[in-house]
């Protein structure tokens, strides 16, 4: 492994974090920004947790020291000042269409209601009450053309309450941001064993030996956990990595955690093993694994015997499959694979976690579903130090979809929820995220309600993502800031924006659910919008005062509903392990939820044990230039491309045009290995095109980096202009890490 890129540095983390550090907190708004640093609630970015009623440095173990850059940036965002009352007045929707993704964020944060009418040049400034009106009639249609997408930033409080509001308007098309994420995680892991989230905790991650690492960019999307791995490592433990890409902070990371490592080493060592295999192809590397446990005899077969279903067909899968086949899927060496499955044999306890370099494939769930049996093979589930551990996303992403906002509501929510709406809920039919897409385009959507998001940006085919809202009559975007969505997901009649508070700013309690199933408490905040700077209100009050509205009083009392605390009875009475939460406001105990982390090997199944299910090999195969519409050119190239973010971005919003550990400079590169760059005839720092199956970016510059040969990074939301995507059929997510384009002049 070279790192061939020299405008790159040698390790993650590190100067570039310490130095955004140092801006933001001694900026003007740095008071502010300690302030909020210490308000005792979670930390808005990420799903690894942060915060709460320990403060804000705190994580679930009680550790110091443990917020990044990232949260620091996402709070500085907040804390912008409110957007000019005569802003939208000013400035066209042609000209706001003219904004990126970063200058319509630092436009400020919304601060009152806003219209826009179709056919009309600008947003207007309207009231609530005008607001109600338009969200009465809105919603008060068939449950069927109704519909919510919603983004993990939000509360439980409002997320039990927006899915208790579409059940009760006869609805289930409970998109989310999940679908385009982690959802075959949660279908992958459900069906091995019969829970939907994390096995590990933070807790039980301490005691791991190994930690296999695959398809995530940590330093940069969940910098804490980076911690874990350099202690792992103090203590002799390994880490092996699988990822196309050489991400420099899985190699080396200098965190703040370890100041004297940081600045005289240069960073702790992160990858014992960096394994670089074909997109898309994970499964066949796995099974490559699990056959080389096979030979090597380190198989756990009396696991197998008393802990699992089917393993004997696993095991003969791995078996029949030719070495060959696995080799030339994955493009590892029997060698590589060996060593990598006599590092898991040979270790007592090993975690597997992974990210979207798993879930963003066409095959996400029969990813999820190799890993687990990888794990189950080597008795890694349910035990101390071991187990499987998707990384979540979004800060309360994973509460989202344990109250209920998802279209394959639990059994045992659904019979709760049917006793406090006095009605059946019907979950036969209903609309994940691509499906809704799907239905708005075929003009079967009339409402559309977005809790938080982008629907449009986070969509592939970014043209055919506009054209699906623009058939939609009535889209609320409830948000802090704008987004490019707001400005170019415009639906057919009325498109609305919601200036809502932000999680530290709430009038009353919330709670989140991190990725490791422990739930925070947030404490009431202020907001620097009040009095005449603007008009926000809470989540709560928003979804409450629409039901209230189209439902009356009966047989739930919406209105009362707006003090949180009954909200949490609620949940505590309905969401399965959340019973805690009944008791909080008086206990103020974080906890974390239960029936979720197992360091037994009895699984929530029907038998107890872990159900295994053979994975088939993926089948990969390149399109041609003229496949994607080009003619045959001499100096261009079919490349495999993975879209995905920079650390100076969140998802669809950008807070900063370069990402300094992979040396690029702007948002309009590409990153290629450097010997592609040579075999199609180009150079870097040249301006190239880039064409997928839907659109085609130009003046796209060249960098070289350390990707695997035949493989491109590029970052999203720009890149999605360019592609439809395959759609894993089990999950519903989208394809973003196997993109095939062609780059040319
Ligand atoms: N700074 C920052 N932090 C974030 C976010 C953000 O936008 N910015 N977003 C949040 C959200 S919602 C999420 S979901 C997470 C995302 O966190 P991650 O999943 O870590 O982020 P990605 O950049 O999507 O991609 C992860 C890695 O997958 C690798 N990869 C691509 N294809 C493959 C493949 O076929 N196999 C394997 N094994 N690896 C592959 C890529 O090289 C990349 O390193 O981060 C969260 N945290
Ligand atoms: N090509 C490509 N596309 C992808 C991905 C990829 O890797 N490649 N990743 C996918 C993934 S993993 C995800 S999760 C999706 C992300 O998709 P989304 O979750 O839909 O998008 P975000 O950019 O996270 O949404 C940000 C907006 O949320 C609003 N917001 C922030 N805080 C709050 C709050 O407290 N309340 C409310 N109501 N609103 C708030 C702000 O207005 C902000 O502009 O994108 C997906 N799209
Ligand atoms: S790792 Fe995630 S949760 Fe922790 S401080 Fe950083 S962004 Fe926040
Ligand atoms: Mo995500």
């Amino acid at each position: 492994m070279t790192n061939n890129n020299t405008s790159s540095p040698n390790s993650g983390g590190g100067l570039p974090i310490i130095q955004y550090w140092v801006e933001q907190t001694l900026s003007p708004q740095g008071i502010d920004l300690w302030k909020t640093l210490n308000h005792k609630s979670a930390c808005l970015s990420c799903a690894w947790g942060t915060g709460g009623q320990q403060g804000g440095f705190v994580n679930e173990a009680g550790e110091y020291l443990q917020r990044c850059a990232k949260s620091v940036e996402a709070i500085a965002a907040e804390l912008q000042p409110p957007i000019e009352s005569n802003f939208f007045e000013q400035f066209s929707i042609e000209e706001l269409q003219k904004l990126n993704s970063q200058q319509c964020d630092r436009l400020g944060r919304l601060s009152y209601p806003l219209l826009y009418q179709a056919g009309n040049s600008h947003y207007q400034r309207i009231t609530w009450p005008q607001v109600y009106e338009i969200a009465e009639q809105a919603l008060k249609k068939q449950g069927d053309r109704i519909a919510s997408y919603s983004s993990g930033r939000s509360s439980n409080e409002a997320a039990f309450l927006l899915q208790l509001l579409f059940r009760a308007l006869d609805s289930n098309n409970l998109a989310d941001c999940s679908d385009l994420c982690h959802a075959p995680s949660t279908v992958g892991l459900k069906s091995v064993f019969g829970t939907g989230t994390s096995i590990v905790s933070l807790e039980s991650l301490k005691h791991a030996e190994c930690v296999v690492l695959i398809g995530s960019n940590a330093p940069a999307n969940h910098p804490r956990l980076m911690n874990e791995l350099i202690k792992l490592r103090e203590r002799g433990g390994k880490i092996i990595i699988i990822n196309p890409q050489i991400e420099v902070g899985l190699v080396k990371f200098a965190s703040p955690a370890f100041p004297i490592k940081s600045l005289l080493k240069g960073g702790s060592d992160i990858s014992t093993l960096y394994l670089q295999p074909i997109p898309g192809s994970d499964t066949a590397l796995l099974i490559g694994v699990q056959k080389s446990l096979i030979e090597q005899n380190l198989v756990d077969y009396n696991y197998l015997e008393k802990h699992t279903e089917n393993w004997s067909e696993i095991i003969k899968t791995a078996q029949e499959i030719p070495w060959e086949t696995i080799i030339k899927t994955c493009g590892i060496s029997q060698e590589e694979i060996e060593e990598t499955a006599y590092m898991i044999g040979k270790s007592e306890a090993v975690v597997f976690a992974w990210a979207m370099g798993i879930t963003q494939q066409s095959n996400g769930v029969e990813n999820v579903r190799s890993i687990a049996n990888t794990a189950l093979m080597t008795g890694n589930a349910g035990k101390l130090g071991a187990g499987v551990m998707p990384i979540r996303g979004h800060s309360n992403v994973q509460g989202f979809g344990s109250m209920g906002v998802t279209i394959k509501l639990k059994e045992e929510i659904k019979q709760a929820l049917s006793i406090l709406l006095e009605k059946p809920i019907d979950t036969s039919k209903g609309y994940h995220t691509r499906a809704l897409i799907d239905a708005a385009e075929a003009g079967k959507i009339d409402s559309l309600f977005c809790l938080g998001g982008n629907l449009y940006a986070a969509n592939p085919d970014l043209n055919a993502a506009k054209f699906a809202l623009s058939r939609i009559e009535t889209v609320f975007y409830v948000a802090t800031k704008p987004n490019l969505g707001h400005f170019h997901g415009l639906a057919a009649k009325n498109t609305l924006i919601l200036p809502v508070f932000n999680r530290f700013e709430n009038p009353h309690p919330t709670t989140t659910e991190s990725g490791n199933n422990f739930v925070r408490l947030n404490d009431t905040g202020k907001s620097h919008i009040s009095g005449d700077r603007g008009e926000l209100i809470s989540e709560v009050e928003l979804i409450t005062e629409i039901a209230h509205l189209c439902l009356g009083e009966k047989p739930i009392n919406w209105r009362k509903l707006q003090d949180t605390k009954y909200v949490r009875e609620l949940i505590g009475q309905t969401i399965p392990g959340y019973e805690k939460i009944s008791n909080l406001d008086k206990t103020k105990e974080e906890f974390t939820i239960s029936g979720r982390i197992f360091t037994e090997p009895t699984f929530p199944t029907p038998t107890g044990k872990a159900n295994m299910w053979v994975t088939p090999l993926p089948l990969l195969s390149l399109p041609s230039q003229t496949d994607l519409g080009l003619v045959e050119n001499s100096s261009g190239i079919v490349l495999i491309l993975g879209t995905g973010r920079s650390y100076g971005q969140h998802n669809t919003v950008v807070y900063r045009e370069y990402d300094k550990y992979r040396g690029m400079p702007h948002r309009h590169c590409i990153l290629m290995n450097r010997t592609d760059v040579k075999k199609a005839g180009f150079s870097e720092h040249q301006k190239v095109k880039v064409k997928g199956n839907a659109g085609q970016l130009n003046d796209i510059e060249i960098i070289c980096g350390d990707t695997r040969e035949g493989t491109a990074f590029m970052f999203y939301p720009e890149a999605n202009v360019l592609f439809h995507a395959q759609i894993d059929e089990l999950s519903g997510t989208p394809a973003y890490k196997r993109v095939p384009i062609c780059v040319f002049i």
